[in-house]
C-alpha cells in the first residue's frame, strides 16, 4: 500500500467558490494569461530548463515543467507564478548524500503490497533518499478546480513526466489521478515565511515505496519541497523500511481512527501487541504526554519546582516506546534540566545525543544544533550551567531568565507560533536588562 494523508486546509471562500462553480474553463493551448501587475510578487517566466507557464486555470494557476528535473524524470507544477518561481529558484541539495542505491529494494510485503527492503546494515542517522515532488499542485486549485478541467490539466501534467515516472505515479493507492493526489500526497508550504496560503500538494513517486509503521525506522522531513528520509535507528538486511504515516505519539485507538483513511487498520508492530502489553503502551504514552505538559508549564515558570530527573525519565519512556523518530526536543530538554541542576556528565551525553537527533530529524540546519553542540563541548559555559543548583540565590534567579530568553531563541527546534511570540517576549526583557547592565558575559 501507498497511501499518504494530504493535510488540506479547507477554508471557507475555498468551499464557497467550490460551491459556486467559480472555476473558468480550461484554456487548453492558449497564450499563458499570467498576471503581470501583482505587486511585489513574481509573475514572469522561470529560470532554465524549466519550461510554462502553459495552459492557465482560473486566471493564475498554469502548468509548470522542468524536464531535468528528478533526475531527468520530470518534474511538474500546478500553481500561481510566484509559488512557481519560489520553487524553482530554492538552493540546490549539495550538503547531504544520498546513501548508495543498493542498500535496499522494492519486495513485496505480505499483507501490503510493495515496499523497501534493507539490502545491508543501514546506519542510524544515514540519508536514505531525497527527492523533489514529481507532481506540485497548489491546494486551492486541487480543492477548487471544476473536475473536468482538472482530470485534463492532470492527465497533461502527467505525461510530461518519464514512462518510468507515470508508471510509478499510476501503482499508487486510489482510482484516477485525483484520488491518488488526495491519498499519496505530502502537504507542503511552499513559502519559507510560512504563508498559509502557500499551501501545496506533493507527489512523491519513490517516496511511496514506504509502508507505515507507527512505531518506524525511517524519518522524514519536507524542506523547500525537498523530501528527505533518513534512519533513525540500525536498520538490518531483509528488514522492511518504514515512515510513519500519522502522527506516532498517539494510544492505539486514535492510531487505528486516524489510518482508517487510507482504508486499513493498523497492523504494525506497535497496534498487534498483546492486551497487556497494549495497556502499558497506552499508559506510557499518557504519561510521556503528561510529563512533557508538566516539564512546559513548570520551564515557562523559570523552572521552578523542576525535578533533575524530569528529563531523563522523558527520554527512557520515548526510548522504551520506541519512538525514535521524535527523540530531538526530548533530549534537547533532558540535557537543558540537567545542565540546569549541575549534572555535567548527563547534560554532555544527552546534548550529544540531542545533536545528532536533531540533524536526522531537522536537517544540519537545526535550530538548536549549534547551542547543543556548545552545551556538548563546554557544560560549565553554557548559559544553563547549575542556575538551579541555589533555588533561592536572587543572581542566579536573575541569571536563569535571562539565560531563558536567550535559551528560547535556540533551543526550541520545533516551538509553535505561539512559544515565538512568547520568547520573542522575553529576548526583549533580556534587552532591557542588558542594558542596565546585569547581564552575564556570556548571555548575549
Ligand atoms: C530554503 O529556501 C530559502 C529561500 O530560497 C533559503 O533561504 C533557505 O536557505 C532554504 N533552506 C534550506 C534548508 O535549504
Ligand atoms: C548558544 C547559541 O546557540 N547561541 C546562538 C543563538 O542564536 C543566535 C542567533 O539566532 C546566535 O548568534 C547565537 O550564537
Amino acid at each position: 500500500m501507498y497511501q499518504l494523508r494530504p493535510l488540506l486546509l479547507l477554508s471557507l471562500g475555498v468551499f464557497v467558490s467550490a460551491v459556486r462553480g467559480d472555476d473558468l474553463a480550461a484554456s487548453e493551448d492558449t497564450v499563458p494569461e499570467v498576471n503581470f501587475n501583482l505587486e511585489g510578487e513574481h509573475s514572469g517566466e522561470l529560470p532554465s530548463p524549466w519550461e510554462g507557464p502553459s495552459h492557465c486555470v482560473s486566471g493564475d494557476h498554469c502548468l509548470y515543467f522542468n524536464p531535468k528535473g528528478n533526475n531527468n524524470n520530470g518534474q511538474v507544477l500546478i500553481t500561481t507564478p510566484n509559488y512557481a518561481y519560489l520553487t524553482a529558484t530554492f538552493p540546490k541539495i549539495t550538503s547531504e548524500t544520498q546513501i548508495a542505491p543498493n542498500s535496499f529494494h522494492l519486495a513485496p510485503i505480505p499483507g501490503k503490497g510493495n515496499g523497501f527492503v534493507a539490502d545491508r546494515l543501514i546506519k542510524k542517522g544515514e540519508v536514505i533518499m531525497q527527492r523533489q515532488p514529481s507532481f506540485l499542485v497548489h491546494a486551492d486549485a486541487h480543492i477548487e478546480m471544476k473536475p473536468e478541467v482538472q482530470e485534463k490539466i492532470y492527465q497533461t501534467a502527467l505525461s510530461k513526466l518519464s514512462k518510468d515516472a507515470q508508471e510509478k505515479f499510476l501503482a499508487q493507492f486510489g482510482d484516477g489521478v485525483r484520488t491518488k493526489i488526495d491519498k499519496n500526497s505530502f502537504r507542503i508550504v511552499v513559502d519559507p515565511s510560512g504563508d498559509k496560503e502557500s499551501g501545496h500538494l506533493g507527489v512523491f513517486v519513490d517516496v511511496s515505496g514506504f509502508n507505515h509503521d507507527c512505531r518506524p525506522n525511517v524519518h522524514y522531513r519536507i524542506t523547500n519541497t525537498t523530501h528527505t528520509t533518513v534512519a533513525v535507528r540500525n536498520i538490518h538486511p531483509g528488514e522492511e523500511l518504514t515512515i510513519s504515516y500519522i502522527y506516532g505519539i498517539a494510544r492505539r485507538s486514535t492510531r487505528q481512527k486516524e489510518l482508517q483513511d487510507w482504508g486499513f487498520e493498523c497492523t504494525c508492530s506497535q497496534c498487534t501487541l498483546n492486551s497487556l502489553e497494549m495497556a502499558a503502551s497506552d499508559a506510557r504514552v499518557k504519561e510521556i504526554k503528561r510529563l512533557e505538559e508538566e516539564i512546559e508549564e513548570k520551564m515557562s515558570k523559570r523552572g521552578e519546582d523542576i525535578k533533575p530527573e524530569m528529563g531523563g525519565k522523558l527520554v527512557e519512556m520515548y526510548l522504551e516506546e520506541k519512538l525514535f523518530a521524535y527523540l530531538a526536543p526530548t533530549y534537547v530538554r533532558a540535557a537543558l534540566i540537567y545542565s540546569m541542576f549541575g549534572n555535567e556528565v548527563k547534560a554532555k551525553e544527552y546534548a550529544e545525543e540531542a545533536v545528532g537527533a536533531l540533524t536526522r530529524e531537522y536537517g544540519t540546519h537545526a535550530k538548536d544544533i549549534q547551542s547543543m553542540r556548545e552545551l556538548a563541548a563546554d557544560v560549565k559555559g553554557h548559559w544553563s550551567w547549575a542556575i538551579k543548583v541555589v533555588n533561592d540565590d536572587k543572581k542566579k534567579a536573575e541569571t536563569w531568565k535571562l539565560g531563558q530568553g536567550k535559551g528560547k531563541k535556540n533551543e526550541t527546534a520545533n516551538a509553535e507560533v505561539k512559544k515565538e511570540r512568547k520568547s520573542e517576549k522575553m529576548g526583549k526583557e533580556t534587552d532591557k536588562r542588558a542594558k542596565k547592565g546585569k547581564a552575564k558575559k556570556d548571555e548575549l
